[in-house]
């Protein structure tokens, strides 16, 4: 950062503190030291940020419309793209502070659920990093998604208060506050701005998140109160609040409530009606929105934001008083859409009451838009038959995702495979219909905090190996790593940082889950979401197969191998929460057995969340990314992990294509069937008959009802999990993600890495050629593809 002055900012930082808390520096606590080095740093945002918003002004704009940003810490984020860690690091060490104890303070602004949020996350610091005028639109949950602890092994909630202390990374713009009108009631928006520091650049773009407040007197109602009604003289207050309560914690479903719709009208309504104020304030001239699209794209992340389409159609039509067609026409150039997933019960479907308890003028809008196209296929010679696949009302609900892909002027999918399957399968008649639309946008991920913030060591070390820094600016550029694939020394190194990040992950486990693992072992770590097709089941039947291949022969050599689980389960997903149960019964079982202890270590860690994921992603020996081919539809993990030096084990399923094509299969594991042999084995697939026959199999799954050392505890989570594998009777069919069918090839892969371990030398070299391939998975990358091909800023 130009013109940082430590000593100056050393003063503001004391003098802050005093201020705030009246109290000496030395009577400060952790937290009040934290609060005023995070206002300190603020101050040093502020000026670019003034700066950025000026010259974005009157150019042409993105909008990032999402449901979901999970963010994260913020203060060693942004320290490291002002440029001024180490310089800050150094001025607490002179003060006697500890800048990871001052780190741990801050909590974690949560307001996602997993890689649909991580990745908007991900895409804002991009875009500023690259200089983009890309601003972030979404929701500023008073509750982020829940805090999770396991009580006798099972996963229990918390409520996530994460600005009770105070939120010191953003600004709250009364002035700019919006009124949201829903059917039968009103409430305020309430802008709370977060800059999104670029790396070291001096952008500052800003995240725009939506509070909902009563529009008048705090919606305290005095009369009540005189009279005793205490709960009444709030009802007003909490009405208003309850819109931006808490984040619905579903993670690839879709959840069919008022309260959801509300949310996500709220937060797209206010935006519009913004946008389109300011529009016309710098363009008065511009009465019937001509050059509306000239100066804004909107980007869709999932359907979640997808009612801003009749709403911008809702407010040119009644309040500008536009003609149908034009304001149709304006909607239909401002819209892009992504989508994260082809499962079947995670595209929103919204019944057309539900839509008009929110806005009846939604559901006049959408039943127009779908009428319009039926007719329009009808004059170009389509039959009722042919025309019906297109319907974006059915049966009275609207499928959304008809509705975006209808009027986006680009859809696109997030890895090569999966925007392929959305051509032929998901949204096939659709691309039919519009062929030139369809896009591939293959994720990324930033490499500021998953690389360089979350890894250090392996930082400067490629910092030294390379010569320079031009990498930090250019992630392809670690290709040129490649010419020490076989330099010894290197080697050697490489498998020093990582044993180092294995310490302090040990030492953080033990600190925070009580559980003792070795750093000499293998760290074999699946983060993620807990859901069935991400299959931790899978993993967790092999593991307990290592278990009793021990068990009968005590003496196998088997590598030592701790198996790291990190994942929170949607509170009313029984079968997900059976599976986090099985997995923490399978660790008690192992991890107090002398007999296998020493080989096999299996550690669940709670409340997993982006500031643990920063400790477990450097730490990794193995990426376990195993989900039924074609049902990821890209991950994001598996690229953190690979950037930081780690093999990958996985099927072919969203972007572990990419990453084994840039990789190399011969540095990686795969395993599995591949997305088209599912689909040909489909109708004939007898999950019953491999477990008849296949005795490891039987093994392992006649466990869950009678391995005696593990037990739900009479909740049935057992039984229910066994009968998904092996009994059809509840089911369609049972097995429906092919656990079963993929189980001896992922022992098989999984017995690959146990000797090929085993040499140092050669594994060192796998991991430096995985990181020196990891460069087109920077989001830096994606976010100028976003920019170049589709918003065209
Ligand atoms: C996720 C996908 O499951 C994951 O594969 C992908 O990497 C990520 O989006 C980012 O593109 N999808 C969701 O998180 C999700 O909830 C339903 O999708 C809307």
């Amino acid at each position: 950062m130009k013109d940082f002055n430590e000593q100056n900012f050393k003063e503001q930082f004391k003098l802050n503190l005093e201020r705030k808390y009246v109290k000496s520096f030395e009577d400060a606590d952790r937290f009040e030291k934290y609060s005023a080095l995070s206002e300190t740093i603020m101050d040093l945002i502020t000026k670019n940020w003034t700066e950025t918003n000026k010259q974005n002004k009157d150019k042409r704009n993105a909008y990032y419309f999402s449901a979901e940003f999970l963010i994260g810490r913020s203060l060693g984020n942004n320290l490291l793209n002002l440029g001024i860690l180490d310089e800050v690091k150094s001025i607490l060490k002179d003060l006697d502070i500890d800048f990871d104890e001052i780190e741990d303070e801050e909590d974690d602004a949560a307001l996602g659920n997993g890689g649909l949020g991580r990745l908007a996350a991900c895409f804002m610091e991009s875009g500023a990093t690259e200089g983009l005028n890309l601003h972030g639109y979404g929701v500023r949950y008073s509750q982020g998604i829940f805090k999770q602890r396991f009580e006798n092994g099972f996963q229990k909630e918390y409520g996530d208060a994460w600005t009770e202390r105070g939120d010191f990374w953003s600004l709250r713009k009364e002035s700019e506050s919006q009124i949201v009108n829903f059917r039968n009631f009103s409430v305020k928006a309430v802008p709370y701005d977060v800059p999104i520091v670029g790396y070291e650049n001096g952008v500052v773009n800003t995240l725009r998140l939506w509070q909902s407040e009563p529009i008048e007197n705090g919606g305290f109602d005095f009369e009540d109160f005189n009279d005793f009604r205490y709960d009444k003289s709030l009802s007003e207050k909490n009405r208003a609040e309850d819109i931006t309560r808490v984040l619905y914690p579903n993670d690839n479903i879709r959840a069919g409530k008022l309260l959801r719709l509300q949310q996500q009208y709220f937060f797209v309504s206010a935006s519009i009606q913004e946008l389109i104020q300011k529009y016309k304030k710098a363009h008065p001239e511009d009465t019937d929105f001509k050059n509306f699209d000239k100066y804004h794209v909107f980007q869709l992340n999932d359907t979640h934001p997808v009612i801003a389409i009749p709403e911008i159609i809702r407010i040119l039509l009644d309040e500008e008083n536009m003609s149908w067609d034009d304001a149709f026409g304006v909607a239909s150039k401002v819209f892009a859409f992504t989508n994260h997933t082809v499962l079947q019960e995670a595209l929103e479907k919204w019944n057309l009451d539900l839509i008009h308890e929110v806005s009846p003028r939604a559901v006049d809008i959408i039943k127009e838009i779908d009428r319009r196209l039926m007719e329009t296929l009808k004059n170009e010679g389509y039959t009722i038959e042919e025309m019906e696949p297109y319907r974006i009302v059915r049966d009275d609900y609207v499928e959304m995702a008809f509705l975006a892909t209808y009027l986006s002027t680009s859809i696109n999918g997030v890895a090569e495979i999966h925007s392929q399957i959305l051509k032929d399968q998901t949204l096939n008649q659709w691309y039919k219909l519009y062929p030139e639309k369809f896009n591939n946008k293959t994720n990324g991920v930033t490499p500021r905090r998953w690389l360089q913030y979350a890894n250090p060591e392996l930082t400067s070390y490629v910092d030294e190996l390379l010569g320079n820094e031009e990498w930090k600016h250019d992630l392809t550029k670690l290709v040129e790593l490649e010419k020490f694939k076989d330099d010894e020394e290197v080697l050697n190194k490489f498998n020093e940082i990582k044993h180092e990040k294995k310490v302090q992950l040990a030492k953080y486990i033990k600190k925070y889950e009580g559980i003792e693992i070795d750093p000499n072992s293998i760290f074999d770590i699946q983060i993620k979401r807990l859901h069935e097709y991400k299959r931790q089941l899978l993993n967790a039947l092999n593991i307990l197969h290592m278990y009793y291949e021990l068990k009968e022969n005590p003496d196998l050599d088997i590598y030592p191998r701790t198996f790291i689980f990190g994942a929170k389960a949607a509170p009313g997903y029984f079968r997900a929460k059976g599976i986090i149960k099985f997995i923490n019964e399978i660790s008690q079982m192992i991890n107090n057995d002398p007999e296998v202890n020493k080989k096999l270590k299996v550690v669940f860690v709670q409340n997993y969340r982006v500031s643990y994921a920063e400790k477990l992603f450097p730490a990794a020996d193995i990426s376990e990314q195993i989900s039924t081919a074609g049902k990821e539809a890209s991950g994001t993990g598996n690229m953190k992990f690979m950037m930081n030096a780690t093999v990958t084990l996985g099927t072919l399923d969203g972007a572990n294509v990419e990453i084994f094509r840039e990789a190399g299969l011969d540095n990686n594991y795969l395993f599995g069937l591949k997305e088209e042999e599912i689909r040909e084995i489909e109708s004939t697939y007898d999950p019953v008959k491999i477990y008849e026959e296949n005795e490891n199999v039987k093994r392992v799954v006649d466990a869950l009802l009678k391995e005696e050392k593990i037990s739900d505890n009479g909740t049935n989570h057992f039984l229910d999990i066994y009968n998904s594998l092996v009994d059809s009777k509840d089911n369609d069919r049972a097995d429906v993600y092919y656990l079963l069918a993929d189980f001896d090839s992922y022992v098989e892969a999984q017995a690959k890495v146990d000797a090929d371990f085993r040499n140092r030398k050669e594994w060192a070299k796998k991991c430096l050629i995985n990181m020196a391939n990891s460069g087109m998975f920077s989001s830096d990358r994606t976010i100028r593809q976003y920019a170049e091909e589709i918003w065209h800023i």
